[in-house]
């Protein structure tokens, strides 16, 4: 059971939230005090506290005598309401946990859906101590720089279909990055976004399963968004970039969330309901900067090279390797030759 403060905390908490949203919809033009008070059945005094409140917290609000309050300005840190002002989802992104700093939203999320969470829970967080990429290896996570985020899916398919979940995922990040910056982003298959020949991002798959059905997957995305050059570890300042850097202007990162979520809904729902991935694929395709490369594939039996020249229905890289043959690589870690070297 609640204590009488927590209780208040939730209600100032609740009301806050909803003043914010009135805020965030009317943010070109005032809206009076009165006017808020009425809507929420509270009194002006109430409003005023919560204005003076959400100031403190980094909200740029203009007051006018007559006029009212006018929501100007939004701090750059990630912010539940104003997500939910952004999103369009339906499911995705409509249970989110945001922390301020954690170990890994991926390990979190794990928790999560043991405990049973439902289909398009979110979690984020403003920085990661402990960010994994794949193949227990880090992945760089500073404070308020980067969207480090996780969903839960539960997909009513088999395990193999698991490979076209980072499809979808990789898909909706580029388009969310083109639609919101205008960059041209490419995908290197499997999990990799670069844009001129550098890391922007990367997405980490993780599943439970049995046999034959998907229990749930967890969708890990790491995005370098406001990161200057001096913001990444010295060993990756060659190899990553982020969107600041390529674009040269600061993102919102709430609204980058909003909208990777947006789309990445959209296209798991187009797969649910035509059950086909064809065009799906054929999108994918066309911005995997992986095929017509030279490729150096290191897997757990050793090293090889050779052409990458297609990807499978099930969404493997199919190589050809000098004398003629081609060979499907599922998983393994794939280079691709580029202008630096091998990325
Ligand atoms: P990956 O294994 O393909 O890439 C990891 C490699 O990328 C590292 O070894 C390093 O060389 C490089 N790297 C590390 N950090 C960065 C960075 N910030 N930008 C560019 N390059 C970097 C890619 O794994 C998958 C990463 C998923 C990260 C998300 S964040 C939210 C979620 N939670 C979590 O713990 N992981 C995922």
């Amino acid at each position: 059971m609640l204590s009488g403060t927590e209780w208040q905390e939730g209600m100032k908490q609740g009301m806050r939230d909803r003043i914010l949203m009135i805020l965030l919809q009317n943010q070109n033009s005032f809206i009076s005090g009165g006017e808020i008070s009425s809507k929420l059945g509270v009194s002006r005094t109430a409003v005023w506290k919560i204005i003076e409140q959400l100031r403190e917290e980094g909200f740029h609000i203009q007051s006018r005598s007559n006029k009212g309050y006018k929501l100007v300005q939004i701090p750059d840190k990630l912010d539940e309401t104003v997500l939910r002002y952004y999103l369009k989802s339906r499911k995705l992104g409509q249970l989110v946990e945001l922390h301020d700093a954690i170990g890994s939203t991926n390990s979190r999320a794990k928790e999560l859906a043991q405990e049973g969470a439902v289909h398009g829970t979110l979690v984020a967080a403003e920085e990661q101590k402990t960010g994994r990429g794949r193949l227990g290896r880090s992945w760089s996570s500073p404070p308020r720089v980067g969207l480090w985020m996780s969903v839960i899916m539960r997909p009513g398919f088999p395990p193999h279909f698991a490979p076209k979940m980072t499809v979808l995922a990789g898909l909706a990040v580029l388009r969310a990055i083109r639609s919101i910056t205008g960059l041209r982003a490419s995908i290197k298959w499997p999990n990799d976004i670069i844009i001129n020949s550098r890391k922007v991002c990367g997405i980490l798959t993780e599943m439970q399963a049995d046999l034959d059905l998907i229990e749930y997957v967890i969708i890990g995305i790491g995005m370098n968004v406001n990161t200057i050059m001096d913001g990444f570890p010295e060993e990756i300042r060659d190899s990553a970039t982020s969107l600041f850097l390529e674009c040269g202007k600061k993102v919102d990162r709430c609204r980058l969330m909003a909208m990777i979520l947006d789309e990445l809904e959209v296209l798991y729902e187009e797969y649910e309901k035509t059950a086909s991935f064809k065009g799906i694929l054929d999108e994918f395709k066309e911005n995997c900067i992986t095929l017509g490369r030279h490729v150096r594939v290191v897997s757990t039996s050793g090293q090889w090279e050779g052409t990458a020249v297609d990807l499978t229905d099930n969404c493997e890289l199919l190589v050809e390797l000098s004398d003629g043959s081609k060979r499907a690589v599922m998983s393994g870690d794939v280079s691709v030759r580029g202008i630096a070297g091998y990325i």
